[in-house]
């Protein structure tokens, strides 16, 4: 959409029992990808859904197909930079001036352990949704069963079989890794460095944005980071709560105080509660969304 371009969109229900990514279409279809081609098969886990840490895994979304050339690209950072370079029009979210530095954001983004806090639990206070503590545990096995149910479809496809048998055994060391408690407290403290530095970069950048005014790559990337796991970083007591009163009347979303005193203002405030002694946070949960 930033780029001005018309796009078909095909979902697929990538949770059990459903698991519509794993049919043997669209495993193909990825298998044909330039990722696949590019990095070798997925057998691990180690809380990131990386391809430069984890190698490629044919039975995830997104793909991309471009029918004007035929390229079929896998992996969301290899998408959107293609997107990038391929398009002129719409927003130049990767300006040749800073392209380094907002390719630096994405890298640290995409290195960022997001999937283990996503299925794992912190040992010392889960802090997800009590929804998502729910269904977690045992997701890992039924992703397997999934898996398992597609291989008699993979016979006389050696490639697609191998894909299948990958994808179970990096399930299987996701299903370790989420109950290993020094990995899961790794994963964590690595992820809360991460956003650290991130709300530093915020609170330095002189706009609303990682690079002042100008909404790049960066911006997109980490805003599909770390909101769908903002209750992982969130909720601790020794941390402060979101606590913005700003009188803004429509609702905007923002990311770090600088951004959003440069939004709304005049400048938004913070409860008393918000403050802590203990917290490492200088101001609230870093990188979260609040409303202001
Ligand atoms: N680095 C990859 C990660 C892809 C990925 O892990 N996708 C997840 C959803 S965000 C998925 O499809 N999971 C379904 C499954 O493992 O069955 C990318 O950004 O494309």
């Amino acid at each position: 959409m930033e780029k001005g371009v018309t796009f078909g969109s095909n979902e697929l229900t990538i949770l059990p029992p459903q698991n519509e990514n794993y049919c043997p279409q669209y495993v193909r279809l990825r298998l044909r990808s330039e990722a696949a081609a590019k990095h070798r098969p997925v057998s691990s886990f180690t809380g990131q859904s990386s391809v430069d840490s984890e190698g490629f895994d044919p039975l995830v979304v997104p793909t991309l197909v471009d029918h004007e050339t035929g390229r079929i690209l896998a992996d969301s950072k290899a998408i959107c930079l293609y997107l990038c370079d391929a398009l002129s029009g719409g927003t130049d979210l990767l300006p040749a001036d800073i392209r380094e530095a907002v390719l630096k954001q994405v890298q640290l983004a995409d290195t960022t352990p997001h999937v283990a806090l996503l299925y794992g639990a912190d040992p010392d206070g889960d802090r997800r949704p009590e929804s998502m503590q729910a269904v977690m545990p045992g997701i890992h096995a039924h992703k397997i069963d999934a898996v398992r149910r597609n291989i008699p479809l993979a016979d006389g496809d050696p490639l697609l079989l191998e894909a299948y048998q990958h994808k179970i055994v990096k399930e299987e060391a996701a299903a370790s890794f989420v109950i290993n408690e020094p990995q899961m407290r790794t994963a964590i403290s690595k992820a809360e460095q991460l956003v650290t530095d991130l709300d530093r970069d915020l609170g330095a950048s002189t706009g609303p944005w990682l690079f002042g005014d100008r909404f790049t790559l960066a911006d997109l990337f980490w805003a599909g980071t770390i909101p769908a796991r903002r209750t992982s970083f969130t909720s601790r007591s020794t941390r402060p709560k979101a606590a913005c009163r700003c009188p803004t009347p429509s609702p905007r979303w923002r990311t770090s105080a600088s951004a959003c005193s440069r939004k709304c203002p005049p400048r938004w405030t913070r409860a008393a509660s918000a403050r802590s002694t203990t917290s490492p946070w200088p101001c609230r949960p870093a990188a979260t969304r609040a409303k202001c």
